[in-house]
């Protein structure tokens, strides 16, 4: 199938129009806070896997709806894709926020399983791991790799949004930059606490070090017992909150709250028989 046909088939999912299909290969989420280094780590990552693998890459763009902004690709160059043979078994796409039907982690998990569906091996979904929906986006994925790095200051953000229990594996990149080891001491004693805790690798992307090792990584990655239950708990949170947002009463439902004070109770209650009646 040509790039254009997929790009249509892609876009007719997103506009609610097309079912998603589904396919053999795991989907891998790479989240972690801005900056930390996913895109130049997918970057480095895709050139020892392709062109063996067919990867796709689905960037989530943690842009707000209302402010705008730049799409994967704008912000980082990716130097695999100046190898043709390479980029002939690579496709990138954005999921931009504000173009989208629906929640968006469940089309994440609709665009990445009808990839899988068109012969690509595996796809890598890379999203921010700052909001709640973020953390869906995430939790979709098989595998979670959790991004973390020296140098922002303020601890390890993860442990807010709660990514830590979802992580299968914490890689912490930026080996090269000092406070790397800083990270990787800070990550075991946050971590000590609870039961059979995420392995940690280190890397550098800008070098190069540590990502041979990463790519055969994903290939046997195994999922840790805790992020099993914590992402079926983010799924199932997620279609419960979809359940009730694709009602078509969903807007003049909130309308009556907001109004004529109708309240919480009796409003989860309309929403959710009208949708047992469908
Ligand atoms: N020193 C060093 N810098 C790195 C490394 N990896 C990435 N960087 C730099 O970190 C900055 C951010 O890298 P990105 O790959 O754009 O980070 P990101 O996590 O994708 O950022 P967002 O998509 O904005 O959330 C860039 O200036 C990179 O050059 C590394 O291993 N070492
Ligand atoms: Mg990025």
């Amino acid at each position: 199938m040509n790039r254009l046909e997929l790009a249509k088939e892609l876009s007719a999912i997103e506009n609610g129009e097309l079912k998603a299909e589904s396919g053999q290969g795991l989907i891998f989420a790479i989240t972690g806070s801005p900056g930390v280094g996913k895109s130049c780590m997918i970057d480095a990552l895709l050139h020892h896997l392709t062109p063996k693998n067919k990867v796709a890459i689905l960037a989530v763009d943690p842009t707000s709806p209302l402010s705008g902004g730049a799409l994967l690709g704008d912000r980082v160059r990716m130097s695999v894709l100046d190898d043709n043979e390479k980029a002939d078994s690579i496709y990138l796409r954005s999921i931009a926020t504000r173009s989208s039907s629906g929640s968006i982690p469940s089309i994440v998990r609709d665009l990445s399983t009808h990839l899988l569906a068109r012969d690509f091996d595996m796809v890598l979904v890379e999203t921010v791991g700052a909001g709640q929906s973020e953390v869906r986006c995430a939790a979709i994925a098989d595998r979670i790799i959790l991004v973390e790095g020296p140098g922002r200051g303020d601890g390890i953000q993860a442990e807010k949004a709660g990514l830590l229990e979802l992580a299968d594996l914490i890689v912490v990149n930026k080996s090269d930059l000092e406070g790397a080891d800083k990270v990787v001491n800070h990550l075991k004693i946050s971590l000590s606490i609870g039961d059979n805790p995420p392995p940690i690798m280190k890397v550098s992307s800008l070098l190069g070090d540590g990502i041979e090792d990463l790519s055969n990584k994903l290939a046997s990655m195994p999922q840790r017992v805790g992020s099993i239950r914590a992402r079926m708990r983010q799924r199932l949170l997620m279609s419960h909150e979809s359940q009730i947002t694709a009602n078509p009463d969903f807007e003049s439902v909130i309308d009556r709250m907001a109004q004529e004070g109708l309240g919480v109770e009796e409003a989860l209650e309309e929403l959710q028989l009208v949708n047992k009646l469908r």
